[in-house]
């Protein structure tokens, strides 16, 4: 597959993985999952035909490591990123001292007041690679990078979820515990 199909089934199984799993004709299970073999039948119904080899091809140099494989390799979802309502089953875990969101400065003034929200995701996105966060700011305008004070979160009783492909996840962010730069 040339880069460009590549970038572009990505996005494609992006979109059908975390929020419009009816482009493909495919329903996800209570935890995002759906049978390989229905996604592929639903893609080439879709007119967006791809191959087994091909699927695993993006799932394995994905620079994300957006999708995952079921243990078995019979079924695929999203690891983190769904608009869509899900329970990825992630258990609660303890976070580091600090992680990082980027976030773009058109945004501060509502940030500063009301903290960072999940909008139209399931989550709120934090990290712990300030280059990667930085360059998820930029998408939106001049990028930020805001530092949460992630263990005094957690120790003020908020939880913390580690995605598979290593994206925090938590439900809110109050503004008390976030430091602007
Ligand atoms: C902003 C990429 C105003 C927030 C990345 C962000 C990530 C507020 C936007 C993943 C706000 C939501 C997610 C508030 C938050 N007022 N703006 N109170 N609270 N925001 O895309 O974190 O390429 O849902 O700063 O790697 O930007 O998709 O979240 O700008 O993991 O795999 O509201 O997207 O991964 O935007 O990015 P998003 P995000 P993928």
């Amino acid at each position: 597959m040339n880069p460009d199909k590549t970038t572009r089934t990505s996005k494609f199984l992006s979109l059908v993985l975390r929020h419009q799993p009816e482009t493909a004709h495919v329903v996800l299970d209570s935890a995002g999952w759906v049978s390989v073999e229905d996604l592929l039948a639903g893609c080439a119904k879709a007119n967006r035909t791809i191959s087994r080899d091909d699927l695993e091809h993006i799932v394995a140099t994905n620079a994300k490591k957006r999708f995952e494989f079921s243990e078995d390799g019979t079924r695929i979802r999203a690891s983190q990123g769904h608009s869509v309502s899900v329970d990825l089953q992630y258990e609660a875990k303890v976070p580091p001292a600090v992680l990082y969101h980027g976030a773009a400065a058109q945004f501060l003034e509502s940030i500063r007041a009301e903290g960072l929200q999940k909008m139209k995701r399931h989550d709120v996105h934090l990290s712990e690679d300030t280059k990667m966060t930085l360059e998820v700011g930029a998408r939106r305008g001049r990028p930020v990078l805001l530092t949460i004070l992630a263990s005094e979160m957690h120790q003020a009783g908020h939880s913390f979820y580690l995605s598979t492909n290593n994206v925090w996840l938590v439900d809110h962010v109050p503004p008390q515990f976030i430091r602007f730069p």
